[in-house]
């Protein structure tokens, strides 16, 4: 099969891609049809390697309001609102919403996602489901779980060992939240432990780390000390780190020495942080947006999230990145015009590096043939016209696709 006339990423000129047995064979401005070949003239459109999104949480999606709102919109509150809830799962609930949010990320040309999967619950049933949900969606999703302890890994009772036993079923990354614990002692310690389980049994690790407005949390320094003295560098990723908005200049560039060396990822989420952030504020209210600009100048992996769909902590979601891009870049203060090019990186590419997906990932030749085309020219326009994805195709199959809808002005 052969698409002609794609822009791929922010290339100048047009190309022709040819998909062979699931995989890219050629691409180049130079190929013709063979006799018979099936074609599909792109007439110029943009094709991005799919998305991705890197920070989300399937277990709890689609439960905003069930069986309580969130009425002041912190996260304290967000996770006291899923402790009533989570006594509610059961496998077909999280089956059914699960099925429900991935189709929404398929239809915005998503074809991965690393969710984190609360392990906070005896019976550990999302994480269960979960674990048979990757399973049957493997060749349409590729899921990835980390096993996340939402209120606690020492303040919850047998965290430890439910973090273990999480690990036994079947999860891939190592999750944390050292701003959670009841104590900075608690904090470190459960830092500790995370990593030297991910470290025995060879996994990923992401942290959800200094998720608060407080410039006195300070998980980051150990998550990155660890990292670095593990040897896991870039295994390991620090999801939020909203506190890092708060902390004060002097620190930040003693702590951004470790953190180039310590080699880790970061996962912002500027929709659902930009709402849960700052309430404890009158004026001014900060962001609470970790320090994207500054990271990325510095050549640290930045990606974004979306974290949450309609849940106890953000009342909104399609599982549009696009709107995610969007937003960071706002609140980032990234607008110009080359950060504005280069912003799907943090939806495609940087996630990758942080999901390790390594050769099985990019507009390549001898790569699996995965991609999405917007019906826009270029990344810019497609940001700024909300540009529906045409087309996702994965591993030369396709999976979604849309037909724009037209409206007319009638003056
Ligand atoms: N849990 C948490 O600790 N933080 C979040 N942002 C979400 C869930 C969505
Ligand atoms: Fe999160």
């Amino acid at each position: 099969m052969l698409f002609q006339n794609a822009r791929v990423e922010n290339a100048q000129n047009l190309t022709h891609i040819r998909v062979e047995n699931g995989l890219f064979s050629a691409i180049s401005p130079d190929l013709l049809p063979k006799p018979g070949e099936e074609v599909v003239d792109l007439g110029g459109k943009l094709l991005l390697p799919p998305f991705i999104e890197s920070h989300v949480h399937l277990d709890t999606c689609l439960t905003a309001g069930d069986p309580v709102w969130n009425m002041s919109g912190t996260l304290f509150e967000g996770i006291e609102c899923w402790s009533k809830r989570k006594e509610k799962l059961s496998k077909q609930d999280v089956r059914d919403r699960v099925n429900r949010a991935v189709r929404l990320y398929a239809a915005h040309g998503v074809q991965h996602i690393r969710t984190h999967v609360d392990v906070t619950d005896p019976s550990l049933v999302a994480m269960e489901t979960l674990v048979e949900l990757r399973e049957t969606l493997r060749d349409t999703m590729d899921i990835q779980i980390v096993a996340f302890p939402q209120e606690g890994i020492l303040s919850y009772p047998n965290g430890q060992e439910l973090m273990r036993r999480a690990v036994e079923l079947g999860a891939d990354v190592v999750g944390a939240i050292p701003h959670f614990e009841f104590t900075r002692e608690y904090s470190v310690e459960s830092l500790n432990f995370a990593l030297q389980l991910a470290a025995d049994h060879d996994k990923l690790v992401d942290v959800h780390c200094d998720e608060i407005d407080d410039e006195a949390s300070r998980g980051l320094e150990t998550v990155a000390a660890r990292a670095l003295e593990l040897g896991l560098y870039d295994k390991v990723t620090a999801s939020h780190t909203t506190a890092m908005h708060s902390y004060n200049n002097a620190y930040v560039v003693r702590l951004m020495r470790l953190l180039k060396m310590s080699r880790i990822n970061f996962v912002s989420n500027p929709l659902v942080n930009t709402h849960l952030q700052g309430r404890m504020d009158t004026y001014p209210k900060r962001r609470g947006i970790t320090r994207v600009k500054e990271l990325t100048a510095e050549g640290i992996n930045v990606s974004f999230g979306h974290d949450d769909i309609f849940d106890p902590w953000y009342p909104m979601g399609t599982g549009s990145l696009r709107d995610v891009v969007f937003m960071g870049l706002h609140v980032c203060q990234m607008m110009g015009y080359q950060e504005i090019m280069d912003s799907y990186r943090f939806i495609t590419t940087n996630a990758a590096k942080t999901l390790h997906l390594g050769e099985t990932y990019g507009i390549q030749e001898g790569r699996p043939a995965s991609f999405v085309v917007m019906d826009a020219g270029n990344w810019y326009d497609a940001l700024n016209t909300n540009a529906a994805v045409l087309l996702s195709y994965k591993k030369g199959k396709k999976l979604a696709q849309s037909t724009p809808g037209s409206s007319q002005v009638l003056f």
